[in-house]
């Protein structure tokens, strides 16, 4: 049995990836099966009760040797704890590539906009079956990673595979059910700060002992995230020192708005955002405008900075 499973802090699109990826298999007669590593987020949660999908089993070790199959991240900082001691037979992402692997694997890896645009092409060029549920999921993951393709990580692909998806789903309104998902990603509740920082978080490390924490929260109430800036900053001042963290951000972006608000532990990590981003500090809160995508805005910017 090989186990199917996404990165840690996990988002709707690595666990609806992971869960069609194992009908893809089973269609396959390859025993399979998703899990997750950790708690679904809101967003993730309104998509499974919409489809009435049952939510993947959480895991947070696997058995010693056993075949794992990564979805939608290839960085062992962003997934599960024990995986120095499994068997990684494939992997599928849409992220840079960190990796070295001891024997040949199968990779399939490619600059779309979500993991669920690679799992659907899989399905569209094999012939396969793909149900109204398994459609909908993959819809889902494409539009949350996507942010409906107002990220620029959006492809011609992405939107292609949509509508094609939508042929199957028959979802009626997608603008209308994207601004339910990223509603229900907002609603946060009375959610605790360290959750909160992490409920999008990954470690990056970007050079020798240059490790840091990037948390992201898509919001469409950045004031949820900006009126507690304070106990978030004591947080991320936690964070940096238990996990002997180089820096450590916390962004709040405006998905309809498309800005980011980024708070930070302390005065270096401050400094260095300011440098790499031309901005400013205004009040502990560093503004960049037309930055939505960790990924392809905030990543590479500091990259660049360490490859130097
Ligand atoms: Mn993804």
């Amino acid at each position: 049995m090989k186990y199917i499973i996404g990165h840690i802090s996990p988002d709707t699109d690595t666990i609806c990836s992971a869960l069609v990826y194992e009908d893809y298999l089973k269609q396959k007669n390859i025993e399979a099966k998703a899990y997750a590593l950790g708690h679904l987020n809101n967003e993730t949660k309104f998509v499974f009760k919409k489809f009435n999908v049952k939510e993947p089993e959480h895991i947070h070790e696997i058995p010693k040797n056993s075949e794992i199959i990564l979805l939608d991240h290839n960085e062992e900082t962003q997934s599960i704890n024990n995986i120095n001691d499994l068997d990684i037979v494939e992997i599928i992402d849409h992220h840079k590539v960190k990796l070295e692997t001891d024997k040949p694997i199968r990779i399939h890896i490619e600059p779309l906009g979500s993991s669920c645009s690679i799992i659907a092409k899989k399905y569209f060029k094999s012939g396969r079956e793909i149900s109204p549920q398994n459609a909908s999921l993959l819809l889902a993951g494409i539009i949350s990673d996507t942010l409906h393709f107002r990220s620029p990580t959006t492809t011609d692909q992405d939107k292609e595979l949509t509508e094609k998806l939508n042929k199957i789903a028959q979802i009626e309104d997608l603008e209308k059910f994207s601004l339910e998902m990223f509603n229900a990603k907002s609603d946060l509740g009375n959610i605790d700060t360290e959750e909160l920082i992490k409920l999008d978080y990954k470690v990056f490390d970007f050079a020798e002992g240059q490790k840091f924490g990037i948390g992201v929260m898509e919001t469409t109430d950045k004031e949820f995230g900006l009126k507690r800036k304070d106990e978030i900053v004591k947080k991320l001042k936690e964070i940096k020192e238990k996990d002997n963290l180089q820096g450590i951000y916390f962004m709040i972006i405006d998905i309809l708005e498309e800005e980011g608000y980024t708070l930070c532990a302390d005065e270096e990590d401050s400094k260095l955002f300011i440098k790499l981003f031309n901005t400013e500090d205004q009040n502990g809160v560093l503004f960049v405008d037309n930055v939505v995508s960790r990924k392809k805005q905030i990543m590479p910017i500091f990259q660049q900075y360490f490859n130097k």
